[in-house]
């Protein structure tokens, strides 16, 4: 299926990996890339030179594509900005943050460039800037999100942009491709789903627990501290929401998180760590290759926009 955006990305499919934290790493991006997706490392809080090695391992497991997400959080972004420049990466994609200040030293070494919004108003300041293309995301998502949904972001982001959109929250299937495609967008951007593929190398309680999932079990934390977080509901969300609730300050909320991604995604400790996924989770009931996944959601939506692209 060719799109705007396997034509800028040089991938055989429209689907793009999310950038999670402690989760993207060389094996799962290398794995969605090598079949035919845009495999994504991703940068999160890690040091710089361990986000290089990362890239170098990438590059020894896939001859295809892939990209690295930089989280504008991250107090060392510049340098990994830096760093994917000097590697020859081919794409980035940003979250968390506005990207434009890095966009000039991108764009002059050739790197394409979708940072993910939230906002139609910062799809707009990223197109100026040069942006490739937009990855709208919905508050479906897990992680770090926004405030409206993927239903109604991504058609009113096509409106206002002229470069390619891609779609992200929610989606974890065919359907969800097909009605992406439907509001406009040109590729699909998952996460949830390749968390719990067979190359990730997320703890298996976590992905046990993304099996289980029902519709209802998807929480937001951080509301009060203007860093709202999706993750499924456990004992953790449960502490940190009564907290939030009762006014708790920032640094004791901060407290309760530090380091509790980690403990969910390596430890497998699925009560005291943070279980980021998208609403979707519910949707997602069984381990798949990243091969098998793409397959059968692309075997889906071209039954569903009955074309071959
Ligand atoms: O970035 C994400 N998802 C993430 S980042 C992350 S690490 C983290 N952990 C705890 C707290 C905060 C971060 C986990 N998941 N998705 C892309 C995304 N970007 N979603 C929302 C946004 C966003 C929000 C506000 C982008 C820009 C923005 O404001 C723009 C500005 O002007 O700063």
């Amino acid at each position: 299926m060719k799109t705007r955006v396997t034509e800028i990305l040089g991938t055989e499919y429209p689907i793009i990996q999310g950038g999670m934290a402690w989760v993207a790493e060389h094996h799962l991006a290398a794995a969605v890339s090598n079949a035919g997706g845009l495999g994504i490392i991703g940068a999160a809080s890690a040091p710089a030179e361990v986000v290089r090695e990362e890239i170098r391992k990438c590059k020894e497991l896939t001859d295809k594509p892939f990209g690295v997400n930089i989280m504008l959080l991250n107090p060392n972004a510049e340098e990994v900005a830096r760093i994917v420049v000097e590697e020859g990466v081919k794409v980035v994609t940003t979250g968390a943050g506005d990207p434009a200040k890095f966009m000039p030293m991108w764009k002059e070494a050739g790197v394409k460039v979708f940072p993910v919004v939230a906002s139609v108003a910062l799809a707009k300041l990223m197109e100026r800037a040069g942006a490739d293309g937009i990855i709208a995301e919905g508050m479906e998502s897990g992680g770090h999100i926004g405030h409206t949904t993927t239903f109604a972001l991504v058609p009113q982001v096509v409106d206002a942009v002229h470069v390619p959109v891609v779609a992200a929250g929610g989606i974890a299937d065919g359907r969800g491709f097909a009605a992406a495609f439907m509001l406009g967008a040109e590729a699909v951007q998952m996460g949830t789903r390749f968390v719990a593929a067979k190359e990730s190398i997320v703890h298996p309680n976590f992905k046990e627990k993304i099996f289980k999932a029902k519709d209802i079990d998807s929480t937001v934390t951080g509301m009060s501290t203007g860093h709202p977080v999706r993750c499924l509901r456990n004992k953790m969300s449960k502490e940190y929401l009564r907290l939030e609730k009762e006014g708790a300050d920032f640094m004791e909320l901060e407290k309760l998180t530090l380091g509790s991604l980690r403990k969910a995604v390596i430890d497998g400790d699925v009560s005291n760590g943070t279980l980021m996924a998208g609403q979707i989770a519910g949707l997602v009931k069984k381990e798949m290759s990243c091969r098998e996944i793409i397959e059968e959601i692309m075997g889906q939506a071209e039954t569903l926009l009955g074309e071959k692209r």
